[in-house]
């Protein structure tokens, strides 16, 4: 047991300093992979006895889920010993993807599940092997061939650990137990806007590398016109090795040595050749990485953002973001927040052809990598964000940990992807002195760990009569000031009150409205009385807060809430919403409501779109 400690706190750490927040090992953009998606086992343990007993006693052996043990073969010997478990004839469940969605008896199951993978490695002398879970949600403990091999808390970002004494070269059991709860001292806390999602949502993958090898490779386009980057390298000739990068379609080559701890850094002047990455011509290239017998390839693109008084500059020119937020939920019936390339491209598809915007919002959380580089591909940039939402424990050093960690971890995963331009470090959280030390030390984090982007907040606002106020502490650590506003749907407004709302807000900060939305249930028509949940309703609601919004002098962009209904156990009526949240311009399963239309006009008028007639 005190060795599975240690191990976890190796995986977990803890940390001050930014430079400590880089997990371990990163691994990222590495192609050659064994992909361990498919057919697992499962095992549900809703009183956790595989890991304590009644009475706090220690766990009895024969509920072990994680023991590497063929109990068919064990029962077969007859005797005292048994089981109340059996991952090899467990139930079967295709992974990734939520189990909500898999398994109807499994709908609202909050609590721990394992999971089990049996598979054979191709064991290579001399090579390490790696696994990497891409998301757990929300607490996983991994286990591999009975050995206690890592913890991660935090369903929306990666964490990889090495396996190389461990691993076999057949019949290898890995085994994940998966525990959905969240209470006060998680991110997010208890109560979202969406659904539960437990589960291994996203990829896991055995990764074989050489003795020494590139962990994590980046390369950006600075304000000043220069490419700089960094490689590091991890293994035993880490220290004083040559190390290149080529990127061929500019004919850069470039040579240098990593430090004694591993790293390399490459600094040069931008060919005059180099294509910018935008959303009108989203050019990436090949960067390949290369130190002694590994290489790594990204595609990268390069551009730069920055502010200047209330402008969003990307490359240098003033950009008005035409967005949309989006959840991490595919399109269809049933969701299971299972989003593969084909998946990200038809969600945000819909947002680059249909709606004409440039920008989304991958909310309340780091979407999953796909989403990322789809957004790479098509030309749209990003907001992201960590679940910090509504409230957390704000004055646990803990959770303010956990919420740096999965920062870092997110920073780390996508900080070649030029699509990425902003850090959102909170969604709606109450002003009070706790929360605003809170924000303050994450934005401290962000910057501290990626200076070359944006860090902005979705906050809440004051009402004062017709004028919404902003009086947030927060503000002075913002680049971009964002707030969420629902005049016309949550209260009392009207619509034509909405269109005459006004605003007091800093005339230095470019603004984004994060959110606004109403919900309609696709195909309710009421042309009559426009009753809310009604399209007809929905659209005049657009109608009215985009008069309000083109009257906002620092306006600079926005990303209504949202693209398609989403699951949210909030959300109750029995005609409108069945459980889903119907703020979706598209319904689940992609049709689309009369608001699609009225914000894809506004948005097709270019630069910067008029009060719709
Ligand atoms: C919000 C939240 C979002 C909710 C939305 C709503 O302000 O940020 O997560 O889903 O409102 O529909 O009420």
């Amino acid at each position: 047991m005190r060795k599975f400690l240690t191990l976890l706190a190796l995986v977990a750490g803890t940390a001050s300093a930014a430079d400590n927040l880089r997990p371990p090992l990163l691994l990222t953009a590495r192609a050659a992979a064994q992909d361990l998606g498919g057919t697992w086992t499962y095992s549900k343990d809703y009183y956790r006895t595989s890991l304590t007993d009644i009475n706090g006693w220690v766990a009895k052996s024969r509920m072990q889920r994680f023991r590497d043990v063929d109990v068919a073969a064990e029962e077969k010997k007859g005797g005292p010993t048994f089981f109340e478990f059996d991952l090899d004839r467990g139930p079967t469940m295709e992974l990734p993807g939520a189990w909500n969605s898999a398994v109807p008896e499994l709908r609202w199951y909050d609590g721990l599940i394992w999971f089990q993978r049996r598979f054979d490695a191709k064991v290579l002398p001399g090579q390490r092997s790696f696994l990497r879970f891409e998301a757990v949600n929300y607490r996983a403990m991994v286990y591999l061939n009975g050995k206690p091999i890592a913890q991660h808390e935090g369903g929306f970002t990666p964490f990889v650990v090495e396996v190389t004494d461990t691993l076999r070269a057949t019949g290898n059991r890995l085994v994940v137990g998966v525990d959905s709860k969240h209470d006060a001292q998680t991110i997010p806390g208890e109560i979202t806007d969406w659904d539960l999602y437990g589960g291994i949502t996203r990829p896991v993958k055995l990764i074989q590398t050489p003795a020494t090898f590139i962990d994590d490779a980046t390369l950006r386009l600075t304000d000043a016109g220069r490419l700089v980057g960094s490689l590091q390298l991890n293994g035993p000739q880490a220290g004083n090795q040559p190390v290149s990068l080529r990127i061929a379609a500019l004919g850069v080559t470039l040579q240098a040595r990593t430090d004694a701890s591993g790293e390399a850094r490459f600094d040069v002047a931008a060919p005059g050749t180099l294509k910018r990455w935008s959303p009108e011509s989203p050019t990436l290239y090949d960067v390949d990485f290369e130190a002694g017998g590994d290489k790594v390839r990204d595609r990268i693109g390069f551009r730069t953002i920055a502010v200047r008084g209330s402008d969003i500059l990307l490359n240098g020119k003033p950009v008005f973001l035409k967005g949309i937020s989006i959840h991490e939920e595919e399109i269809g019936s049933n969701p299971a927040r299972r989003i593969d390339d084909a998946a990200a491209h038809r969600l945000l598809g819909e947002v680059k052809n249909s709606l004409h915007g440039n920008y989304v919002r991958l909310s309340h959380y780091p979407h999953n990598e796909a989403m990322l580089r789809a957004a790479d591909e098509l030309g749209l940039l990003v907001w992201s964000e960590i679940p910090v939402y509504w409230t957390v424990d704000w004055d646990s050093p803990a959770v303010l940990d956990k919420a740096r960690r999965m920062q870092a971890e997110t920073i780390y995963r996508d900080r070649n992807r030029a699509a990425l331009v902003l850090w959102s470090i909170g969604n709606e959280t109450p002003v009070a002195d706790n929360r605003t030390r809170f924000h303050t030390a994450l934005a401290e984090t962000v910057r501290a760990l990626d200076p070359s982007r944006l860090v902005s907040a979705a906050l809440l606002v004051e009402r004062q009569g017709d004028t919404i106020r902003l009086a947030d502490p927060l503000l002075k650590e913002l680049d971009v000031v964002a707030v969420n506003t629902y005049a016309g749907w949550y209260g009392d407004d009207t619509l034509d009150a909405v269109a005459k709302l006004r605003w007091d807000l800093p005339a230095d900060k470019p603004l984004l409205f994060s959110e606004f939305g109403a919900d309609a249930q696709a195909g309710f028509r009421d042309p009559a009385l426009h009753r809310k949940f009604s399209e007809d309703y929905q659209a005049d609601y657009y109608r009215a807060t985009l008069t309000m919004a083109a009257k906002v002098p620092t306006l600079r962009g926005l990303s209504p809430w949202v693209l398609k209904d989403f699951r949210s156990p909030r959300r109750e009526h029995p005609v409108y919403q069945q459980g889903w949240n119907r703020k979706g311009l598209i319904s689940e399963t992609g049709q689309r409501k009369l608001a699609f239309d009225v914000l894809a006009d506004w948005y097709q008028e270019t630069p910067r779109p008029a009060p719709p007639r």
